[in-house]
């Protein structure tokens, strides 16, 4: 092989290398997309609750992941449902939030997060109830959950004909969980996630949806 040829099988390689580096950290490295924010402190009227609505789904549909597990929030402004959890709150304030659980469930692994903690009014389809029996109905699909908050919530599964893609429509089977919380006065991230693994197909299902961001966790983004 001559000199020039050895100068150039040596870039070559060299060239190779450094773009499976790059691939290897953009891809193992970084844990999906953060995803968008949703600004909700534009439409609250001045002191008044802020209505936050948003849906849980078994495949999303769309995206680098159609068949993964998801939330999806409503946009305040157009209406229309994003694939952001990171929702941006006023602090010190009544959130109002809807959940419309398209998914099904299963019997929990732990019962206690059949319980309701750290929110009020917590209703399922219009009822009052302050824990829910997994063993019962279709089980539970989802929690929403803000550990820094003591925030816990079953979300609890759908039965019929499930909505094989998000965003799912209210002619689809759901469940309606409405509740109330207040946000802190101390501006911040709030973590926020489900607990059931429900990551379908992973390990323990604590893969895919539950362990990439924007999927089955996000953030309360609390601004003062
Ligand atoms: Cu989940």
């Amino acid at each position: 092989m001559t000199m020039r040829g050895r100068v150039a099988s040596v870039l070559g390689l060299f060239v190779v290398a450094v773009a499976l580096v790059v691939w290897a950290v953009s891809t193992l490295l970084t844990p999906g997309t953060p995803g968008g924010v949703t600004d909700f402190t534009k439409t609250q009227a001045m002191g008044q609750p802020v209505d936050v609505t948003v849906q849980t789904v078994g495949a999303i549909g769309f995206g680098a992941h159609p068949s993964w597990v998801s939330y999806l929030v409503k946009n305040p402004t157009t209406g229309k449902w994003v694939h952001d959890t990171t929702w941006q709150l006023p602090a010190n304030s009544v959130i109002h939030m809807t959940v419309l659980q398209y998914d099904s469930g299963s019997p929990l692994r732990n019962q206690e997060w059949g319980q309701i903690q750290g929110v009020s009014n917590a209703e399922l389809n219009g009822t009052p109830y302050s824990v829910y029996n997994s063993y019962t109905g279709n089980g539970v699909g989802h929690t929403f959950a803000v550990p820094e908050l003591g925030i816990s919530v079953p979300l609890v599964g759908a039965s019929g004909n499930i909505c094989a893609a998000g965003p799912c429509q209210t002619s689809s089977p759901h469940n309606t969980i409405t509740f109330t919380f207040k946000t802190p006065k101390q501006a911040g991230e709030y973590h926020w996630q489900c607990f059931v693994p429900c990551g379908l197909g992973s390990l323990y299902g604590n893969g895919y949806g539950m362990s990439t961001q924007n999927y089955m966790g996000g953030f309360l983004d609390v601004v003062a």
